[in-house]
């Protein structure tokens, strides 16, 4: 049987409305996507993974959707996403969508009507909706990912579940007409010839709903997803029931020929994370295991040793992320101090203490090849190709994430509408004005200012991308134990031997042609940098 696409693929994923603006109105849209998908191949990917573009006032970057079966006006519509689907197609690029079964918006015309309805009635039992302990007491002491309690009184009295914003309820989902309608929709993208599915929160659709509500230990909430020393039977993480959904789902996968794929966004450690890609279950799970770590080699072998053993477990590979939508821009981690929490940082507006950028471009540099040289998927997020930093800088009254505190900046700064020539207005992203300012140098990170330049973060990438085809389909991977030690990460895929140096020191450089090297070599390897080889 030939080798699934998915297993080995490289995935890019899109915030539509920070791509590209054809427009002009300083949201990105489709048509704007459509007409950027030669950079996609240029750059070597296999799919792309769409991150919502549904129906949504827009509270949470499209993660709050009133009707996940239409287009946001802001960003198109239905014909102008099967132009970009067939268009993608056409150029041999999958296309993911991002699937979001936790919550809707409050603007969802269920909600509306389950406020209208009174307690107790089918409406309201759709979401959770529950009486509070005292008239001012919620229900439980479970906490919102965006911090303050998870649940909001309505003018009735009762309580409704929101494990994110006060406008994303939480959907029941034992509730079979709320199976019903994700069964529907994924068939509806399915039949439009979507690949598969990124899907949100996966782990935290089933809770515990039998009375009394179970206090989390601890007093956390969605900020403790790993910790189940405390909660070993968590009320809304992680529960077994959840499984159930993706066995069901998984079946309508197979309704496709090819199958569609299932992606979970689990933020749950290894052991839990593969019951998700169980067989009979999902593809594939997020791994931010990379993000969690900070150029040490002794951790990223780990997290490497771990990830594999791990899926291999049930038969699956891997998955490795350095960025994405929600965190610190890895460029910008990268060259923190250790120990200086980036989303700490982020308070200062990047300036205590300044991040070294070239440092952590040099590193990012090494990072990438690592991630691409390991066997399993490899999911970017746009904008790390041109190695953009995090705008540390975005003032207050831009910001519009809703994961904001006094403690918290949100996550604007990674989702800067990206630059694609040197000048012009917005560099070539669409309109003047885009939604979110671009930094003033935001030129020289532009498409048109890497490419061709063989120094440039964007060659580098087309570069591990097109050799990576070579290998890729070759899983096998073993440590070179000889090398394997104290600074330098070492390993081998097929012929390739892979070495990450994340020391102060030159390290030897054993024989071998040069394949890649992500900075100038010396007589060694120097600090902070990757090389791949092919032994003589
Ligand atoms: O994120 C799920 C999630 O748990 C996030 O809160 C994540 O832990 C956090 O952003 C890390 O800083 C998904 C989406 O990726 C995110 O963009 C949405 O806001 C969220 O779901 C709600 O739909």
């Amino acid at each position: 049987m030939p080798t699934p696409w998915w297993r080995n693929a490289v995935v890019y994923q899109v915030l539509p409305r920070s791509f590209a603006d054809a427009s002009g109105d300083g949201i990105g849209d489709l048509p704007g996507l459509t007409s950027k998908l030669d950079h996609l191949t240029d750059l070597g990917v296999d799919a792309l993974w769409l991150t919502p573009c549904y129906r949504s006032p827009w509270t949470d970057a499209g993660y709050d959707i009133t009707d996940h079966r239409k287009v946001d006006p802001a960003l198109g519509t239905l014909a102008d996403f099967d132009r970009m689907l067939a268009e993608a197609h056409a150029r041999g690029l999958r296309v993911l969508l991002d699937v979001v079964p936790n919550h809707t918006s409050d603007q969802h015309e269920w909600f509306r009507r389950a406020l209208a309805a009174t307690p107790g009635s089918p409406e309201r039992d759709r979401y959770v909706f529950k009486d509070g302990r005292a008239p001012d007491r919620p229900p439980s002491n479970w906490e919102s990912r965006f911090g303050g309690s998870a649940w909001t009184r309505t003018s009735d009295g009762q309580w409704y579940l929101h494990l994110f914003a006060p406008e994303q309820p939480d959907l029941n989902w034992r509730d079979p007409r709320v199976r019903e309608e994700f069964a529907g929709i994924l068939r509806f993208w399915g039949d439009r010839g979507v690949d598969g599915f990124r899907i949100d929160v996966a782990a935290a659709l089933v809770k515990d709903l039998r009375e009394p509500l179970r206090d989390v230990v601890g007093g956390e909430g969605c900020e403790g997803l790993d910790d189940f020393a405390a909660n070993p039977d968590h009320p809304f993480l992680d529960r077994p029931e959840v499984h159930e959904i993706y066995r069901e789902w998984n079946r309508i996968f197979h309704e496709f020929d090819p199958p569609l794929i299932g992606v979970a966004e689990a933020w749950v450690r290894g052991d839990r994370r593969v019951r998700y890609i169980r067989p009979g279950e999902l593809q594939q799970a997020f791994n931010f295991e990379f993000l969690r770590v900070r150029w040490r080699a002794a951790d990223y072998r780990r997290v490497v040793a771990e990830s594999i053993a791990a899926a291999r477990s049930v038969g699956r590979t891997a998955t490795w992320a350095l960025n994405n939508h929600d965190v610190v821009r890895q460029v910008s981690v990268l060259g923190l101090p250790r120990g200086v929490d980036p989303r700490v940082w982020l308070t200062t507006n990047g300036t205590d203490p300044p991040a070294d950028l070239e440092l952590g471009t040099r590193r990012a540099r090494a990072a990438i090849m690592l991630v691409l040289a390991l066997p399993g998927s490899a999911y970017l997020y746009q904008g790390e190709e041109l190695g953009l930093p995090e705008v540390a800088d975005l003032p207050a009254q831009v910001l519009g994430d809703p994961k904001r505190s006094g403690k918290d900046k949100g996550r604007d700064g990674c989702r800067v509408p990206l630059p694609w020539t040197r000048g012009g207005p917005s560099f070539g992203f669409g309109g003047p004005r885009p939604w979110l300012p671009q930094p003033r140098d935001w030129g020289d990170y532009s498409v048109e200012a890497q490419r061709g330049d063989p120094d440039s973060m964007l060659e580098l990438y087309r570069s591990a991308l097109r050799l990576r085809r070579e290998f890729s389909g070759n899983e096998s991977f073993s440590w070179d134990d000889d090398r394997n030690v104290g600074d330098v990460l070492a390993f081998r895929r097929g012929e390739v031997l892979v070495l990450v140096n994340t020391g102060s020191t030159t390290a030897p450089l054993p024989a071998g042609s040069v394949l890649l090297a992500s900075s100038p070599l010396e007589d060694g390897l120097p600090a902070d940098t990757a090389v791949w080889l092919r032994r003589e």
